[in-house]
């Protein structure tokens, strides 16, 4: 077995779904997010602009049916544009997960990309029923992420290739 089999076979490489939602997209951070994933030396292996359907949305986020936020959050998602992307890495989905920061913007520290830009509070967006606008998802752990992954993306979408860290972390 090479080495990179034997690496991949550990489990240790994960693949994690980020999604860049509306406001993200409308404010035009696109560019500046997927920097900083890319300046993290993560790979994205997936890239697609997207306009989901109400179902679509709703299976998405079918964990968070029957909860007070379920039909704003659906209804901030649905007819409008999203990012998709699927991001490769070395524990992929904590490491996403850190950059993106806790749900609630005003809890994120800055350095994460929720706790610089974005600081709505969960009051805030529960005494006006909005949705909390947050930019960004990332799956939550694998089995969320191969769920995930499944959904946005058919297998031929995602891409495999050769990033120059990858010398690091499968050599040497
Ligand atoms: P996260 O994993 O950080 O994306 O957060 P959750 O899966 O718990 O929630 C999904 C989305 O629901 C959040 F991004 C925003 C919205 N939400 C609310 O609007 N109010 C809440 O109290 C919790 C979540």
């Amino acid at each position: 077995m090479g080495k990179e089999e034997e690496i991949r076979k550990s489990g240790m490489i994960e693949r994690t779904l980020v999604l860049l939602k509306p406001d993200a997209v409308e404010r035009g951070l696109s560019g500046e997010i997927i920097k900083r994933f890319e300046q993290r030396g993560l790979k994205i292996i997936g890239l697609k602009m997207v306009v989901p359907k109400r179902e679509f949305v709703e299976k998405h986020y079918e964990a968070h049916r029957g909860k007070s936020f379920f039909k704003p959050l659906v209804e901030f998602l649905t007819n409008k544009p999203v990012v998709a992307m699927v991001i490769e890495g070395i524990h992929a989905i904590e490491i996403v997960r850190k950059m993106v920061g806790p749900t609630q913007p005003s809890e994120a520290p800055p350095g994460t990309i929720r706790g610089d830009f974005s600081h709505v509070s969960g009051a805030y967006a529960d005494k006006f029923q909005f949705v909390v606008k947050n930019l960004i998802h990332a799956s939550g752990n694998k089995e969320e992420a191969e769920k995930e992954i499944a959904l946005w993306f058919k297998p031929e979408e995602l891409c495999e290739y050769k990033r120059v860290e990858d010398v690091h972390i499968f050599g040497w």
